[in-house]
């Protein structure tokens, strides 16, 4: 799962730095969707959950956090702690967010609209899901 992160490229001169993020370039999908967690309390869990079809892009805009993905075989857990360090979360993949810093800032794009349809909740029904997946 280590292909999962992608490294944006960084412009910098004295005034400070500057990474791009362009729909189909830098990020596999079109951007549909963004939006960004914060305040988050540092010893709270966020997502645990997957998506039949959104797939989603993390960066880390502030602060780091911890990201495990679960593919329902495989789990993998990544330090998200540079703004230029994103991770790549597909469509049928379980993730959960953890270990926050107080200043995390968690920018997320989404390939699709809000549907709570599309998310499944039950550890369980996901196993059973990509068991029947793959
Ligand atoms: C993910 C992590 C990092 C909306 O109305 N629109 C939205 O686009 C989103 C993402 C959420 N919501 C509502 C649904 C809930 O009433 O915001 C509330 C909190 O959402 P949720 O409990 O799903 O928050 P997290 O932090 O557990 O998960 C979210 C995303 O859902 C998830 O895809 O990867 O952030």
């Amino acid at each position: 799962m280590i292909e999962n992160i992608s490294e944006l490229k960084v412009m910098g001169d004295d005034r400070g730095k500057l990474s791009v993020i362009e729909g189909g370039i830098d990020v596999q999908f079109d951007i549909k969707r963004v939006f960004y967690i914060y305040d988050v309390n540092t010893s709270a869990t966020r997502g645990a959950h997957a998506h039949y079809k959104t797939k989603q892009f993390l960066v880390p805009v502030s602060g780091r956090c911890k990201v495990t993905l679960d593919n329902g075989q495989e789990k993998h857990t990544f330090e998200l702690n540079k703004p230029n360090i994103c991770l790549f979360q597909d469509a049928m993949i379980w993730g959960t967010m953890h270990d926050f810093s107080d200043d995390c800032v968690l920018m997320i794009l989404a390939d699709d609209h809000y549907d709570d349809s599309d998310y499944i909740r039950n550890y369980n029904k996901f196993l059973e899901v990509a068991k029947n997946d793959s």
